[in-house]
């Protein structure tokens, strides 16, 4: 069986992108399934167990364990099934078509694993744009559940539409530090929410849903209290042919993209794994 039968694409893309402008995100049931979702779990599963016994085959793959979740970074570099994910045209051109692009490459990805029953680990209310080291028209993110999510397992919460601000929000572990241009405070999202001002958006989903984000929706997840099991998710993120270099007070660190490669506002060609 070829990967592209695991990759089942909506037939509604038009629709979807409708959704991406408006909210934000969009939701895709079963976009994965068959050989290429057990292979992925395996994988994540696999480097998991052994990522602490063994070195890397290359830097850009580590994982850290936080407490109440483990964040593995760059899986693409060294999983053949994840390779597989992030070089599949299927998926390049769906992804395009959902942000409205001509085209957009893999450039990283991370994948979370959320402990159960841990009152630590979760992720406070940000947009990701600020830390990533390009910038480009669209720079839309795919998540992929690997295991169930509901509301105790750590779902992703968004506030809807928020990708449509004008602004750039620092992110919340920012204290006391001169805002670039291009940023305001963040606002109490919880607050918001509660008032009604803010609609907020969640899915249970099964291992192989997918969302589909644009870099600057706004969202959280909280800890993950189910007794049980685990939330694991791989997020890959995109970009379009537009990228050029631009980092500020808050990027992060990306194993293997680097100043010494780029100069701000050049060009960022090529690919990324
Ligand atoms: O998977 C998650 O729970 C969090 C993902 C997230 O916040 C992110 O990718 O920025």
């Amino acid at each position: 069986m070829s990967v592209e039968a695991d990759i089942r694409l909506p037939e509604n893309v038009s629709d979807l992108h409708g959704t991406y402008v408006k909210d934000g995100v969009v939701p895709v049931p079963g976009l994965l399934g068959g050989k290429l979702l057990s292979n992925l779990i395996e994988a994540v599963d696999t480097y998991r167990r052994t990522a602490d016994l063994t070195e890397s085959t290359d830097p850009r793959t580590s994982v850290k364990h936080l407490p109440g979740r483990s964040i593995v970074r760059g899986l693409a570099h060294t999983q053949g099934s994840v390779r597989e994910l992030v070089t599949n045209s299927l998926v390049a051109e769906f992804l395009s078509k959902v942000a409205g692009v001509n085209s957009v490459r893999y450039w990283n990805d991370l994948t979370l694993a959320y402990a159960p029953a841990a009152p630590a680990g979760e992720s406070a209310w940000h947009h990701d744009l600020p830390a990533f080291p390009m910038r480009a028209t669209e720079m839309p993110t795919l998540w992929i559940a690997l295991s169930d999510v509901d509301w105790d397992s750590s779902p992703l919460v968004y506030a809807r539409g928020s990708h449509r601000s004008d602004h750039l929000y620092p992110p919340s572990t920012a204290s006391d530090v001169d805002l670039p241009e291009g940023y305001a405070a963040i606002p109490d999202w919880d607050s918001l929410a509660d008032d009604g001002s803010v609609e907020t958006q969640w899915w249970p989903m099964k291992p192989g849903d997918a969302l589909v984000m644009h870099a600057k929706v706004v969202h959280c997840t909280p800890a993950n209290r189910n007794e049980k099991n685990e939330r694991v998710s791989i997020i890959t993120r995109w970009v379009g042919d537009d990228a050029v270099w631009h980092r500020d007070a808050f990027s992060a660190p990306i194993s293997g993209l680097s100043d010494q490669e780029w100069r701000p506002g050049e060009s960022v060609a090529g690919d990324f794994v």
